[in-house]
């Protein structure tokens, strides 16, 4: 069963968003709320509400956004960024439809709160 969230909102094309990169599998867009000069989230065409739900056959699709983050931020020329996988609400998670966080542009602490 698939659940609608703001993010198929946004693959359907329902609401406007800043798009960074895009390609069949995942689409990649600036954050609307940024903890960073640089905050994009990579998201998969596919529904997975989050990494828990996430199967051996998406082992493809995960490496791919991997590979993906490491292109968006290159391409915004960060040579240090984080990226982020919060699952579950106690984590952070708001938008339950699997996210990559790029975040990039300043020093950050460790650990995270
Ligand atoms: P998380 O807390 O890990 O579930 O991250 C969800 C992120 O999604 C959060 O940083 C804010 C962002 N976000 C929520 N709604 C929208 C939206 O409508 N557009 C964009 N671009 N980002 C959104």
């Amino acid at each position: 069963m698939t659940k609608e969230t703001i993010f198929s909102k946004i693959l359907n094309g329902e609401i406007p968003y800043d798009e960074v990169y895009s390609d069949e599998n995942c689409l990649a867009f600036r954050d609307i709320q940024p903890k960073a000069p640089v905050h994009i989230l990579i998201i998969p065409r596919k529904i997975i509400p989050s990494l828990r739900e996430a199967e051996s056959i998406d082992a493809e699709l995960l490496g791919h956004l991997l590979l993906v983050a490491a292109k968006v931020a290159t391409k915004e020329g960060l040579k240090n960024w984080r990226t982020v996988i919060n699952t579950g609400a106690d984590a952070g998670q708001t938008v339950f439809h699997l996210h990559l966080h790029v975040i990039g542009g300043r020093a950050m602490s460790w650990p995270p709160g």
